[in-house]
């Protein structure tokens, strides 16, 4: 096998985001972009060079394409093994699961997450390090620093790999493994939870789920696990073919874009009781029930107060943590544990050092991710799991498990509004007005409202003391309402302005607002002080969540 040096020139927009590089297929399909930076996680990433390799992606448009190129790339570079997922599938929680149960030096992933796919969609690479979990932001500078001043990559003149069927092979001396995608996965899933009883409450006729694959990944995952292991009742999975271009969908697990599992939910009599959708890589998940949605900071706080109940958390959890915007209902929670609650940068990569110092067994995002130390990234079918055992537990439904949630703890109504596609420099000149005005704040009122406080958030790690400055706007009222303001880390088209507007409210009486008018107020006051309508010359968000 005859191993080539190519001559390239360098990109200078291969910055990683909040998770990995991701950008326009047609960017990736730009001549040597994809092998530049491919060539410059190598050049960083030096436990590959005789290490072993995960690879395998969302299965979205150019999946195939880009793993039969890394595959001669790691060849070149002297990788030892790879195991790739058969057809290139690997969910993003597969990938974590693979690399710490066959202790392996990394993993690549390929996706864009929950942007859509398809030639004229997104794509993307992520590389995780040897924990499972995202490489940590040393390393994704480091990358683009190399990216910046790159002049050639090594790659090997082989034939492409047969990725249909599991088998090994060798390309030279480079072992691969075409593996199943699911296995492991699915048996790490059966330790953590009680499938028997979640079986026989399927079995009973008294529980009925819908699962919403949304044409993504998750698909076979879900096959095997709710399917086959679970026997959940007949049509419990929609949208479960992974498709190139998500059916020409948007695979985000959200009210507004799994439209059709919330319509089966709402069907009345027929509905089945409980419902869930996960994304395009299979790492975060949307739980609802019947005409009832759990928002994911809930989700978060119900699980913290629930976990001691499920097998694989019996002996009950050290600390959580949440990113900045998450709500802090889960503190509430942590409070009454008397356990430690973590408060860090939006990210999967900042829960990295809490979950190996263990200190922290459950952690989530408001962008409705949640995970725990069983792997490194956040995980859709695992919350799904999590929900079904709980309600086998309990016997009781999503909303009801819900509700007496909110009357032990009080309820945080939650609304994040993105305003998409805006002028960078606005979005820019938005948040440095806010931080200039910031300390001028506290101590103001707006309305009925008194500020207590307003800061840009900046992040030390308590593992490594690293420090991660201007994270995001955050405004704390008196009666703990907050509003939080930042920039997407993941968008491709221009700048997304991000506002996460909250109010805890202990009074049950008051737990059945609808949540945009519960918090009409506080939107009101983000508009005002952020001058968001005038700067950004937009009326309204463009998603609400
Ligand atoms: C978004 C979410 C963030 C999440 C990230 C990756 O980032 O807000 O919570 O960790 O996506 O999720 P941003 O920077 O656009 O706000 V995923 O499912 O795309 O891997
Ligand atoms: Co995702």
């Amino acid at each position: 096998m005859k191993i080539e040096t190519i001559s390239t020139n360098s990109y200078a927009d291969q910055k990683p985001g909040t998770s990995g590089l991701r950008k326009k297929v047609s960017v990736f399909q730009k001549p040597h972009y994809l092998e530049n930076f491919v060539q410059s996680i190598f050049n960083i990433a030096t436990e590959l060079n005789n290490g072993v390799l995960v690879l395998g992606g969302d299965g979205r448009y150019y999946n195939q394409t880009a793993i039969q190129v890394i595959l001669k790339i790691a060849a070149a570079n002297n990788v030892k093994h790879v195991m790739v997922g058969q057809d290139g599938i690997l969910s993003t929680p597969a990938v974590s699961c693979l690399i710490r149960k066959y202790q392996t030096a990394g993993g690549i992933i390929l996706s864009a997450s929950h942007n859509p796919g398809g030639p004229t969609g997104d794509f993307g690479i992520k590389f995780n390090i040897a924990n499972g979990g995202p490489a940590p932001t040393t390393f994704t500078d480091a990358v683009y620093e190399d990216s910046k001043t790159i002049k050639q990559y090594t790659i090997a003149n082989a034939e492409d790999i047969d990725l249909s069927q599991q088998h090994t092979c060798h390309m030279g001396k480079m072992k691969i493994s075409v593996i199943d995608p699911v296995a492991d996965y699915a048996d790490l899933m059966e330790e953590l939870f009680d499938f028997k009883k979640i079986k026989s409450l399927f079995a009973s006729g008294l529980l009925t789920m819908c699962f919403d694959a949304m044409h993504a990944v998750t698909g076979p995952y879900a096959k095997e696990i709710f399917e086959n292991r679970l026997s959940a009742n007949v049509n419990a999975l929609i949208n479960s073919i992974p498709k190139e271009d998500f059916g020409g969908g948007h695979p985000d697990p959200n009210l507004a874009h799994a439209k059709e599992l919330v319509a089966r939910l709402n069907a009345g009599l027929n509905a089945p009781m409980f419902g869930a959708a996960s994304d395009g890589d299979g790492d975060r998940n949307m739980i609802i029930g019947q005409k009832f949605f759990v928002n994911p900071s809930d989700s978060l706080a119900i699980m913290t107060a629930n976990a001691h109940l499920l097998p694989g958390y019996k002996q009950g959890i050290c600390g959580v943590a949440r990113s900045l915007p998450t709500s802090r209902a889960v503190d509430k929670v942590a409070d009454a544990l008397g356990i430690e609650c973590y408060e860090t940068p939006t990210g999967w990569k900042y829960f990295g050092n809490l979950l190996d110092d263990n200190r922290i067994t459950l952690c989530g995002e408001e962008s409705f991710g949640s995970g725990s130390n069983h792997i490194r990234e956040k995980d859709g079918i695992w919350a799904v799991l999590f929900w079904l055992n709980l309600i086998a537990v309990k016997q009781h439904s999503v909303e009801e498990i819900t509700r007496s949630h909110w009357k032990q703890y009080g309820r945080h109504y939650y609304t994040r509004h993105d305003y998409e596609a805006i002028d960078s420099n606005v979005a820019d000149e938005l948040i440095q007005n806010m931080r200039n005005k910031a300390e001028s704040l506290a101590g103001t009122n707006y309305s009925d409202y008194e500020i207590v406080l307003c800061d840009d958030f900046s992040y030390t790690d308590p593992v490594d003391n690293s420090i991660t400055s201007q994270q995001g706007i955050r405004i704390l009222f008196k009666d703990e309402s907050r509003i939080v303001f930042r920039l997407s880390g993941t968008g491709t088209e221009g700048a997304t302005l991000r506002v996460y507007i909250e109010r805890y409210v202990t009074n049950p009486e008051q737990h059945n607002l609808d949540t945009q008018a519960a918090l009409a107020p506080l939107i009101q006051i983000a508009d005002e002080v952020a001058e968001i309508k005038t700067r950004c010359q937009r009326e309204t968000p463009d998603v609400i969540t």
